[in-house]
């Protein structure tokens, strides 16, 4: 099966579902939409996703999956091989809240379109939209933190020793954070986790730096 993944290097939910095909050990060709000069609205990009949002998965029957957590829960059901979530249900409910509170509650308040409305629209200005941004980060990282260091659960990774969905999540959004310069300080469990995952080539090699069409 070929995999053509609609991407952009600095795009978050990009950078988790890269590093969920690298987990699993699945290559895939890289076409990038280039965000910034909008080619995301583009016609053409929107016969792949309506939404005009990346990533988007093309298979090669023409086939094509939008919505990067339903494309790893996908991943999984197609290639069982290497999951990205664990066999046991109350372990998978965990790992799946670990990463939907990464990929629910602050990726999409965060969003190009969010910050893009807040400037434009709402005339906010880059100190506004810098502390927007890490309002919304801290308002989850705090929790996520508790939860990452109090539970025996965690492990070198957010759940055990074998990184996973909650992992690509996580490992995505600290790029975010250091784009904008979030303090993470208050993070160390995070932070030991993210350095962790950083020393994984799977990890390395999905970062915005190391693709094709970073700048
Ligand atoms: N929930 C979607 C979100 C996709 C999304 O918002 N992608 C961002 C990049 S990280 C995007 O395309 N933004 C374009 C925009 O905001 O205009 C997913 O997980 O795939």
């Amino acid at each position: 099966m070929t995999l053509k993944l609609h991407n952009y290097f600095r795009s978050s939910t990009s950078t988790r579902l890269r590093a969920a095909l690298n987990l699993k050990g699945l290559a895939y060709e890289y076409v990038p939409v280039h965000l910034p000069e909008r080619a995301h609205h583009a016609d053409a990009f929107a016969t792949l996703n309506p939404q005009r949002l990346v990533p988007a998965l093309e298979l090669d029957d023409g086939t094509v999956l939008i919505q990067s957590l339903a494309i790893m829960e996908w991943l999984d059901e197609a290639y069982p091989d290497r999951p990205l979530l664990p066999a046991d249900p109350r372990a998978r409910a965990r790992v799946r809240a670990l990463g939907q509170m990464v990929a629910l509650e602050i990726h999409p308040i965060n969003n190009l379109r969010v910050l893009t409305y807040l400037e434009t629209t709402l005339g906010a200005d880059a100190a506004a939209k810098t502390a927007w941004i890490h309002h919304w980060v801290d308002t989850t990282f705090a929790p996520l933190e508790a939860m990452l260091s109090q539970s025996p659960q965690t492990g070198t990774f957010c759940h055990g020793d074998t990184p996973g969905y909650a992992d690509c999540c996580l490992y995505a959004q600290m790029w975010n954070n250091r784009r904008f310069g979030v303090d993470m300080a208050p993070y160390p469990t995070i932070s030991r986790i993210f350095t962790a995952l950083d020393a994984l080539p799977e990890f390395a090699d999905a970062a915005p730096a190391q693709q094709p069409d970073a700048i």
